[in-house]
């Protein structure tokens, strides 16, 4: 098979990516990386020594493609499927591009900050950082909240690559200051994303392992 991702179902990131390729049914081969594990760590920061997933490679080529938005762009371009992740009109997929970009730096980053301060040693803390990260986050969603008042997707009636990243993002948001009394629009859509059956499977996929996400 030509394509293969190198993923973990829990990584917001690789529900991102994995979330393109179901929407599309792009045929690929997943191999699951367990970076706790120091040999499969090793063996994959061969193929992207930054160290951080989704890595696509595409044998056609012999193509590494990291980063989750620019692998979305490269399934978008070379294995086009029904649903357009990235709109053919240019100022359509700059909106587009400008929403992913804020799904991942103004709600993902925050909620990561959120998720990976828990998990510092005793004693590492950052609580400073942690009050930022919330205020970053509160500020994204109050700009989500008013424009999913009419939007059934991050880009209207389309569902675009800016939901891809939206699901993941908002779903562990959620989880780590819940948003549902104070965003209803936000946390709709939220639900509306829960049941697209592209993410309703990397949700499924992700369910073992839910449990290890401290909160
Ligand atoms: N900008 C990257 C971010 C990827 C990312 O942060 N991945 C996280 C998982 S959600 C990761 O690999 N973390 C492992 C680590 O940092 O050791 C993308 O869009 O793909």
């Amino acid at each position: 098979m030509a394509l293969t991702l190198y993923f973990h179902p829990l990584s917001s990131y690789c529900q991102k990516a994995l979330i393109a390729l179901y929407e599309n049914g792009t045929a690929f081969t997943p191999h699951f990386v367990d970076l706790m594990d120091p040999a499969a760590r090793a063996a994959f920061m061969k193929i992207w020594p930054i160290g951080k997933f989704p890595v696509l490679h595409d044998d056609a080529g012999d193509r590494t493609i990291p980063e989750s938005s620019i692998i979305i762009e490269y399934l978008a371009r070379h294995y086009p499927g029904p649903s357009a992740l990235v709109p053919a009109d240019p100022d359509r997929a700059r909106q587009t591009r400008m929403r992913d970009r804020f799904f991942d730096n103004y709600v993902m980053t925050p909620m990561q900050k959120l998720v990976f301060d828990r998990m510092r040693p005793e004693g590492k803390a950052d609580p400073y950082g942690v009050e930022e990260a919330k205020a970053l986050m509160a500020r994204a969603l109050d700009l989500i909240e008013p424009e999913m008042a009419t939007k059934r997707w991050a880009m209207g009636d389309d569902f675009t690559m800016a939901d891809c990243a939206a699901a993941p993002a908002l779903f562990y948001a959620d989880m780590q200051m819940p948003f549902g009394a104070t965003h209803p629009n936000t946390a709709a859509y939220l639900a509306r994303l829960r049941e697209r059956p592209s993410y309703a499977r990397a949700l499924r996929e992700a369910e073992p392992y839910l449990a290890r996400v401290p909160r």
